[in-house]
């Protein structure tokens, strides 16, 4: 089944301006033709260094520019990070996402995030990180190290950009996912709705996703989780069914990607979630907690899961795991 990268902004518009009924259920047999619609990939967030960011994403509550109140925390110990990924294993996780505080990792802090993937990894989950703009050795030091996959998000349109982030461009952000992509890993990309942008601008934002050279394995659709502080907090929350349309189109222009629900799960209902995995959502973030805000958590979700019939996707045997199996069977 090929995919397509050079999809237009007019068709993508086309798309979004369907009849609900019919954009569902186009998405819903396009998601049938390429994944197992009742399995779901949960993947667990720990936020490894928090607050205090240079960047000015305006809106986010760990960016130093605003008074949003949390409390900052220095790097913590790889120990507690990789206690932290046992139980995201034991309670279903097929992957373990760490996140930093940082507008790029600095040189010093590469041995340490360089380590806790090896460790992450030793455990059998699949690793990622989102430590923001990588160059291309860093990108290559954290493939070699065993890292699946990395995330970094173009968050909106390339015009609405400058509205939200001023301290570095567009481009910046396209050049690191260049970065991660040449060093082979794989790449998880996506953004946030309910920034006060228009349609054009979630038209634009899925555009620029899908006409990268190869689409991101894994695509966030974030809604904005208003923090208190920040320029954002008090901007009109975006309608539930144009999150669900964002899905959906999402899902017929990306068909191979997971199209991942995840900041602002908290506020939606369990209907609301059933009717995105409707429209193709099969991934998630699990636990108590995203990165500095709450989540929906697990037993939430076991309840959801339950409801809908719906199985978490097992985590990929590791290459070790892999090579034991064939050692049991010869
Ligand atoms: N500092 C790194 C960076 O920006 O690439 C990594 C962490 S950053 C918190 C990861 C992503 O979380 C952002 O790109 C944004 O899409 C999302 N995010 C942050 N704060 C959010 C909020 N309040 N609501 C929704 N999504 C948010
Ligand atoms: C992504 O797209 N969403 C996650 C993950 N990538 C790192 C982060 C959501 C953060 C939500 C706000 C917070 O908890 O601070
Ligand atoms: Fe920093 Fe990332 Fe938050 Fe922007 S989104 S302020 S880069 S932590």
């Amino acid at each position: 089944m090929t995919t397509r990268n050079d999809w237009t902004r007019e068709e993508i518009q086309h798309l979004y301006e369907q009849p609900f009924m019919d954009l569902v259920f186009k998405a819903q047999q396009i998601h049938r033709e390429y994944f197992d619609a009742n399995v779901i990939q949960v993947s667990t967030l720990l936020s490894i260094k928090t607050g205090k960011c240079p960047e000015d994403c305006k809106y986010c509550s760990q960016s130093a520019h605003y008074d949003s109140k949390l409390e900052a925390e220095k790097r913590i110990a790889v120990d507690k990070v990789i206690s932290e990924a046992k139980d995201a294993l034991e309670s279903g996780s097929s992957r373990f996402c760490m996140g930093a505080a940082w507008r790029n990792p600095h040189e010093r802090d590469m041995p340490y995030v360089l380590e806790m993937v090896r460790e992450v990894k030793a455990l059998g989950l699949e690793t990622c990180m989102t430590l923001g703009m990588l160059n291309q050795s860093q990108a290559e030091r954290l493939h070699e190290a065993g890292l699946d996959y990395y995330n970094h998000n173009l968050d909106t349109s390339r015009e609405y950009y400058s509205h939200i982030i001023s301290t570095r461009t567009f481009d910046d952000r396209l050049d690191t996912l260049d970065h991660v992509r040449s060093a082979g890993m794989k790449v998880c990309s996506g953004g946030i709705v309910g920034l006060g942008e228009n349609r054009n601008d979630r038209v634009g934002l899925l555009q620029e996703l899908a006409t990268l050279p190869m689409h991101p394995e894994s695509v966030p659709i974030n809604m904005l989780v208003p923090i208190e502080g920040t320029p954002l907090a008090e901007v009109e929350k975006l309608d539930v069914i144009e999150w669900i349309r964002t899905i959906a189109v999402a899902r017929i222009i990306m068909p191979n990607s997971y199209i991942r629900l995840s900041a602002g799960r908290e506020s939606l209902s369990d209907s609301d979630q059933a009717l995105a995995f409707m429209a193709g959502a099969n991934s998630l973030f699990s636990g108590e907690k995203l990165l500095t805000t709450p989540n929906a958590g697990e037993g939430k979700d076991k309840q959801l899961f339950q409801k809908l019939g719906l199985v978490p996707e097992r985590a990929k045997p590791t290459v070790s795991e892999l090579s034991v199996d064939a050692m049991a069977m010869a």
